[in-house]
């Protein structure tokens, strides 16, 4: 589904984050010192190929929140931001750093001029977050900041099952912009 909020289209689909042609940037829901992992980062990485971690090496590690820029290498978008989510019942307040996570990528994304970035639903796998509750913090912290964006123009979101996809449409369906 897809959303049109002050000029900025925000959709959900099912998928795979590292398949995310046509988009300039992708997020990646990495670990704390940038390396290839599980889930998410393990597909980036994978997909980008060992230039990546390179690149990544003398900005890690960073703190929960925290959003950094490297190019896509061998993925087919320009760029990949990198985002340390919360780990669930660990890091505190968790809503907000992860609320972090998104304002700081967009931000950064803005910063660089890229036009079309895409989430994964950082958190909600090793780390644990609730995926309604994720979701909720995410697509409520997507549309409070858009109004702020210069270049952006279109925010994908990228599911990796039909209920994730599913939570992710119910909650953009209901929310209101302000
Ligand atoms: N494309 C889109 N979504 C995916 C993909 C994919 N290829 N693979 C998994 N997901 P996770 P986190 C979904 O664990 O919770 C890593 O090992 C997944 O189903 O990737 O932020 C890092 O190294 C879930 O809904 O990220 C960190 O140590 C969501 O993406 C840690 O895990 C996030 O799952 C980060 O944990």
């Amino acid at each position: 589904m897809k959303k049109k909020v002050y000029g900025v289209t925000v959709e959900c689909v099912r998928g795979d984050i590292a398949h995310q042609d046509n988009f300039s940037a992708v997020v990646n829901a990495a670990n704390a010192q940038l390396r290839i992992g599980g889930g998410v980062a393990g597909a980036i990485h994978r997909a980008a190929g060992p230039e990546l971690e390179e690149a990544c090496r003398p900005q890690a590690p960073i703190k929960p929140g925290e959003a950094v820029i490297t190019g896509g290498y061998n993925l087919p978008n320009e760029y990949v931001i990198h985002c340390l989510g919360p780990i669930f019942g660990v890091d505190k307040p968790e809503d907000e750093l992860l609320e972090n996570c998104y304002r700081n990528a967009l931000k950064l994304a803005d910063s660089h001029g890229i036009e079309s970035i895409a989430f994964p639903a950082i958190s909600t796998g090793a780390f644990g977050y609730p995926v309604e509750e994720a979701a909720e913090v995410a697509l409520r912290t997507v549309l409070n900041v858009i109004q702020s964006l210069e270049k952006v123009e279109t925010i994908r979101f990228v599911l990796h099952s039909d209920r994730d996809l599913r939570v992710h449409e119910e909650i953009l369906a209901r929310l209101e912009c302000n």
